[in-house]
């Protein structure tokens, strides 16, 4: 039946156990930071990277822009349908840098020192990029000015919010929630909420 096929297609779209909203839930450890000046900003490209770089905003700003729509998926059980995010590619900062064949971990560093750890394939999939803007509006100071993450395949703790680092790694390195009991990888679509699931 039509509606029956509808519907089909709508959950299919929202992982097990999730509520849409049409809200934008704020939601972090830490402090929010408030920057006067862009200046003192800069985004550290490290690790196993034939270049090491630190860009500034402006240059952030410069890169190759990208737009992607996408859902999000918190762990705490919202769901938030058809984002659209303007950035830069994620692996527009590999190729930047020039990641090595060493590389099979992306570590993202934020404010705070918080972080948030992933395999390089989820890194550098099409989909994944360090955002500057959602819906048409330049991110909010709470929602992760001046740039964030965004992994949309994975739950939204991995998409750090206040991005200053970004390591390619040898070795996998736990992040904030990872280490307090999150799980490691984190699809929402397999429930992966926890370290035991
Ligand atoms: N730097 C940083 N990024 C972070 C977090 C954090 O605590 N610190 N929390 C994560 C979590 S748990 C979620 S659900 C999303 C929330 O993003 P939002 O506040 O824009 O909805 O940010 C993620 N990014
Ligand atoms: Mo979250």
């Amino acid at each position: 039946m039509y509606f029956g096929k509808i519907r089909k297609q709508v959950s299919g779209r929202v992982p097990p156990n999730q509520n849409v909203t049409t809200t934008f839930p704020v939601l972090h450890y830490g402090n929010v930071p408030y920057y006067k000046d862009m200046g003192d900003w800069s985004l550290k490209v490290f690790g196993e990277v034939e270049n090491e770089c630190s860009l500034t905003y402006e240059e952030v700003m410069n890169l190759p822009q990208t737009e992607y729509k996408n859902d999000i998926h918190c762990v705490t059980g919202w769901s938030k349908l058809d984002n659209t995010w303007k950035g830069v590619s994620a692996s527009e900062f590999a190729k930047r840098a020039g990641v090595k064949e060493t590389a099979q971990f992306v570590i993202l560093h934020a404010e705070e020192g918080w972080t948030t750890n992933l395999p390089i394939e989820d890194f550098l999939k099409e989909s994944s990029l360090l955002a500057h803007t959602h819906n048409g509006e330049i991110l909010t100071s709470e929602h992760g000015f001046p740039l964030r993450a965004v992994i949309p395949h994975l739950y939204f703790w991995k998409s750090a919010k206040w991005v200053r680092g970004i390591e390619f790694s040898m070795t996998d390195k736990p992040g904030f929630w990872e280490k307090n009991g999150y799980h490691n990888y984190g699809d929402p679509f397999k429930e992966q909420r926890f370290s035991w699931d």
